[in-house]
């Protein structure tokens, strides 16, 4: 997969880019990601990107041609249909789902913005796609490009090592996942559920699935009225409706 990024700050992306899974995808060929400059499409002597908005106000605008010109400059050839992302806290929320299906295509140009924006026709023009990582505003789009490009290449097919990779982890089924433990299997007087250390695999598995839906419900419930729940997930719900309800009638009689 070929990912490019337009930034102006191509230096923010140089730690996070090279190490662990992104090296790991990289250096075995599997991702291909491109840094562009986009100070290197401005055609003014000190290489300026930005002007003030029309109708006043604070902050600075990036210029709309060199921006265009910029990502048709790296579209180039590039497949039809390649999406143009601008990264923007306007944009629709990114999920597990965005990630997984941004991570089938073979090409994606991602357009991080600074200043107080980017001139509108820019959006009008090139992009196809808006996208935000959260309800908070960032200083500039690059953080959450990153964060873009680190969920979609654990997405592709063996980026992730063995163990199943990204199909059994949190929000790949709409639950989070179960507690981890590893040795010892007591610290500091608290024990790894004993379960864990039996070897009866279908066991485990039934552990895990329970202490996800419990965690999910304590956590997250919101993530279960998104789900189709069988009917075994729905008498474990209204069971730990029930433990919860006894364990509050206890505290309140001591
Ligand atoms: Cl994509 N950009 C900026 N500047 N702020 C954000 C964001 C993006 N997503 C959440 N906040």
């Amino acid at each position: 997969m070929q990912i490019d990024i337009l930034t102006l700050f191509p230096g923010m992306f140089e730690g996070p880019m090279t190490e662990s899974m992104m090296w790991k995808a990289r250096d075995q060929g599997m991702l291909d990601l491109r840094m562009h400059d986009i100070r290197d499409y401005s055609q003014t002597r000190y290489r300026s990107v930005d002007d003030m908005p029309y109708g006043g106000g604070g902050g600075m605008i990036m210029k709309p041609d060199i921006v265009v010109r910029a990502v048709e400059s790296v579209l180039g050839d590039a497949p039809e249909g390649t999406p143009v992302i601008l990264m923007t806290p306007q944009g629709r929320m990114f999920s597990h789902e965005i990630a997984v299906s941004l991570a089938r295509l073979p090409r994606i140009v991602i357009l991080c913005g600074h200043y107080e924006g980017i001139d509108e026709r820019v959006a009008d023009l090139v992009v196809t796609d808006e996208i935000s990582i959260g309800d908070y505003v960032l200083t500039g789009g690059e953080l959450a490009a990153m964060v873009i490009v680190d969920a979609v290449v654990r997405q592709i097919p063996g980026v992730l090592g063995a163990e199943g990779g990204a199909e059994r982890e949190s929000h790949a089924d709409g639950l989070l996942e179960a507690p981890h433990y590893t040795r010892p299997p007591v610290f500091r007087g608290l024990e790894v559920p004993p379960i864990l250390l039996e070897g009866n695999h279908a066991a485990i598995e039934r552990w895990r699935r329970v202490e996800g839906l419990r965690r999910t419900w304590k956590r997250r419930p919101d993530l279960l009225l998104k789900m189709k729940l069988s009917e075994a997930d729905q008498y474990l719900l209204a069971q730990f409706a029930d433990e919860d309800a006894q364990n509050a009638a206890q505290h309140d009689q001591s």
